[in-house]
């Protein structure tokens, strides 16, 4: 049996789902119903033309952001790319601050100055954001590295595409990670597409999926499909368990699917580079929200009633977001050079002079 097969069994009776009370969870569908319907509103006011930019929509992934994050604690740290609403939103920031930052406002958790690409909130442990393509994954392997210096037990999970890993600075990484020991997580999720183009007819790997390329390094790996948030947090569970107890990096392959295009302005995704029958199928057998309502009623945790009323809630705290940022102001034009280098802010000789290495 793959491990891919093997994953495919429910991992309802795992200790580390087992033990989640009623509460938990329909604490986890809660937030993944939050981040998708905070997704479609956002769409919905690009397409309007109340915020510009890019925007990625992680519609359809939401079981991976939301099972891994619920398995972390105090000590532990996420960075992942550009497509971050859903695990911003699953560290806990709020509609509010994640709203206006779409919107440019000084209320926004980057003060307005970084947009969709660029969530942070460092008091959660989440280090962003980022647009360049697995320019996160060195940064991933950083942060494990400073809790090991610091002796600090945790763990690291960095997030990437499927398109990333063919990324010169992903190798450094994983190098530096298995060399040093580090405690770091990559978790790739392949939603099968980067930027206009599908993973098979851009990535060459071994027969066992992208994350076998882990062997090449010595990093232990797993491949298994993300729409199950059981499946997402059992899997995930044993590589935070080898980060703790052995300081080992590990490599997990999700499956997945996004059901929008790369990013709102991409023509091409629906009849283009992928079909429509595929979409719809993807939506109608694997939606992770879809699955989990049916699980946890199965399981008499949740009533379609409850279920309702989670979805009137998130939709009430979405249009209050969208409030909240439309009200709120824009930065000050004197504060354009504020909170973009840590050199200006701190007022270092580099931020005084202008010059970093050179004179
Ligand atoms: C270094 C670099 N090259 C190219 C781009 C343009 N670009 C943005 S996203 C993307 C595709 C990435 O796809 P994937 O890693 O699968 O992530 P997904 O969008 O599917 O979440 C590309 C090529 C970029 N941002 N950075
Ligand atoms: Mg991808």
């Amino acid at each position: 049996m793959t491990n891919m097969e093997q994953a495919e069994e429910s991992h309802a009776a795992d200790p580390i789902n087992a033990s989640l009370s009623a509460e938990e969870k329909i604490g986890l569908y809660r937030d993944m119903v939050r981040i998708r319907r905070f997704e479609q509103t956002t769409l919905s006011i690009y397409q309007k033309g109340k915020i510009g930019g890019f925007l990625h929509l992680y519609i359809g992934q939401e079981s991976l952001a939301v099972g891994a994050v619920s398995l972390l604690g105090d000590t532990d740290h996420v960075i992942t790319a550009y497509r971050d609403h859903g695990h911003a939103l699953a560290v806990g920031m709020s509609m509010n601050e994640c709203m206006a930052e779409l919107y440019g406002k000084a209320t926004g958790c980057s003060k307005g100055k970084g947009g969709s690409m660029h969530y942070f909130a460092p008091d959660k442990n989440f280090w962003g954001g980022h647009g360049i393509v697995a320019g996160q994954t060195p940064l991933g392997a950083g942060l494990a590295f400073a809790l090991k210096y610091r002796k600090v037990p945790g763990a690291v999970l960095c997030f990437l595409g499927d398109g990333a890993i063919n990324q010169g600075a992903f190798h450094e990484a994983l190098n530096l990670a298995s060399l040093w020991d580090l405690p770091v997580i990559y978790v790739i999720e392949n939603n099968g597409y980067s930027m206009g183009t599908s993973q098979l007819r851009s990535t060459a790997h071994p027969q066992g999926g992208l994350a076998q390329r882990a062997e090449g390094y010595g990093i232990a790996w797993d491949i298994f499909p993300g729409a199950d948030v059981y499946t997402m947090r059992a899997c995930t569970q044993k590589a935070i368990d080898r980060a703790y107890k052995k300081s080992r990096p590990t490599i997990l392959e999700v499956v997945t699917y996004r059901y929008q295009g790369h990013s709102v302005a991409d023509s091409k995704h629906k009849d283009g580079y992928r079909t429509k029958e595929e979409i719809e199928a993807q939506k109608t057998l694997n939606d992770p929200i879809a699955r989990f309502k049916k699980i946890l009623i199965e399981e008499g945790v949740l009533a379609e009633e409850q279920s309702k009323e989670i979805q009137a809630a998130a939709k009430l705290e979405v249009d209050l977001a969208v409030k909240f940022a439309e009200e709120s102001p824009f930065p000050e034009e004197a504060a354009i050079t504020e909170d973009v280098y840590y050199e200006v802010d701190e007022k270092t000789e580099a931020g005084r002079t202008g010059r970093h290495f050179f004179n």
